[in-house]
């Protein structure tokens, strides 16, 4: 845990944030500014910084993620319709929280390939 992360915060119950889906080693939560009418950020317990930080060990973890994506995109309905799961990588790629994160977004048409 660390002490100056939000997403540490959350994960360890110091917000209100509701929690769509939780096991033991990944949360879901609406995402606070959302891009889409389902914006879902899966947010491991742990404490990674970023894709890049990732190891070769951390390979349960992210397939745990894409997992969990799947069961909330279940939850919300949007399994069916379709969603986009997106990592920000960096802050060149848009990435502003540094604890990682897989958003889950729905809800809405996208042009072909967008
Ligand atoms: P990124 O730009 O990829 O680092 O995405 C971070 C997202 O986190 C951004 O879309 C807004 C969201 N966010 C930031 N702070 C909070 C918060 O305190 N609560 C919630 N629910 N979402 C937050």
């Amino acid at each position: 845990m660390e002490t100056d992360c939000i997403f540490c915060r959350i994960v360890g119950g110091g917000t209100d944030t509701e929690f769509i889906y939780q096991d033991e080693e990944v949360v879901v939560f609406r995402d606070i500014h959302p891009h889409a009418p389902v914006h879902l950020l899966i947010v491991p317990r742990r404490h990674v910084r970023s894709v890049n930080d990732l190891t070769e060990a951390d390979a349960p973890l992210v397939a745990r993620m894409i997992l969990a994506a799947r069961e909330a995109a279940r939850l919300q309905g949007v399994d069916a319709s379709g969603y986009k799961l997106l990592f920000n990588v960096e802050w060149g790629a848009g990435q502003r929280v540094f604890h990682l994160h897989l958003h889950l977004l729905a809800g809405k048409r996208w042009a072909e390939g967008g």
